[in-house]
């Protein structure tokens, strides 16, 4: 049998793509995206399986220098995920040259001992004379050759079929680990959340994405429809003001493009009720962020 299977994560700083990447490879949405740093606040688990490999996927929240609770929390959980690994995948914005938080993910990266390939997405924004430059900096930091790298644009899916087929070299001989019919680690309820909090990410600027949290409040499952209540948690009373909109129009439109979101991945008909609520510091409290993120 020449079935591969093996665990890979997808490391790298803030907004380079891994979530993007994860979804295309994937084939659903199992990690929220958006063009905001720091989108991804705990590690997803997202499953590749075809009649040939199974890739089990770990995407992690953007590794940088955390400010918060919160932030400590994003980058543990994507430094505790370089365990019990086959292969890290570093995702980098490839049209950049290296600076020095790319030099601190690369040295986490070499330090856990595990094979490495290096992704450099954003390939349509790489301009041709620098494309050598980047390629050869990006492989140096983490000490791999010409065999271990790929350029992608993950939007486009330009070249990730490639990148699947590098990985899936690389993963050892071995029977699927979970059920093929699996793809994600995500409950409903939390991605329901999520769905929420990316449709704010989207329309929303300076420090209200970072300021947001979405917790689900209850979820009640009836025969035609599921009733779902969440609050969004922010940090100051105008941010509050900010999210409601005049008229409370802005909440308005983020619960119709989320409840659409939501009844596509459940493919039943819901019932969304969002309130908004100020809780300053929540992205200290220990409280709520296990409620949000456990
Ligand atoms: N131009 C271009 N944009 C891309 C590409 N891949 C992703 N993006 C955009 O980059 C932004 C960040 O994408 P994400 O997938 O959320 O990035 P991430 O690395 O998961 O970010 P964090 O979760 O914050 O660590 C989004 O606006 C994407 O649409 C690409 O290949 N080219
Ligand atoms: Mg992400």
């Amino acid at each position: 049998m020449d079935f591969r299977s093996g665990r890979v994560a997808l490391i790298g700083k803030p907004n380079v793509g891994k979530s993007t990447l994860l979804n295309f490879i994937v084939g659903h949405k199992v990690s929220i995206v958006s063009n905001k740093p720091q989108t991804t606040r705990r590690s997803v688990l997202g499953i590749a399986t075809t009649d040939t490999y199974q890739i089990a996927f770990v995407d992690t929240p953007g590794i940088h220098e955390p400010h918060n609770r919160l932030g400590r929390s994003m980058v543990e959980q994507a430094r505790s995920a370089l365990h019990d690994l086959d292969l890290v995948l570093y995702v980098v914005d490839g049209s950049k040259s290296p600076d020095d938080e790319d030099r601190h993910v690369a040295a986490l990266v070499r330090s856990c001992g595990v094979p490495v390939v290096v992704c450099l997405n954003k390939m349509d924004k790489l301009r041709a004379e620098q494309v050598i430059r980047n390629v050869e900096a990006y492989c140096e930091l983490v000490g791999v050759g010409e065999e271990d790298y790929m350029l992608t644009t993950a939007t486009k899916g330009t070249n990730v079929e490639k990148l699947v087929d590098l990985l899936v070299s690389r993963l050892p001989q071995r029977a699927p680990l979970f059920p093929e019919d699996e793809f994600t680690d995500q409950s409903a309820r939390f991605m329901a959340g999520e769905f929420v909090r990316e449709k704010i990410l989207e329309r929303t600027r300076e420090e209200v994405p970072h300021a947001t949290g979405v917790v689900v409040e209850s979820w009640q499952d009836e025969e035609n429809i599921v009733r779902i209540l969440a609050s969004i948690i922010v940090d100051k009373s105008s941010q509050r003001a900010i999210l409601l909109g005049r008229g409370g129009q802005f909440i308005k439109s983020i619960g119709t493009d989320s409840r659409k979101e939501i009844e596509e991945m459940l493919g039943k008909q819901i019932f969304l009720e969002l309130h908004v609520r100020v809780e300053e510091g929540w992205r200290q409290n220990p409280r709520t962020l296990r409620e949000m993120y456990e």
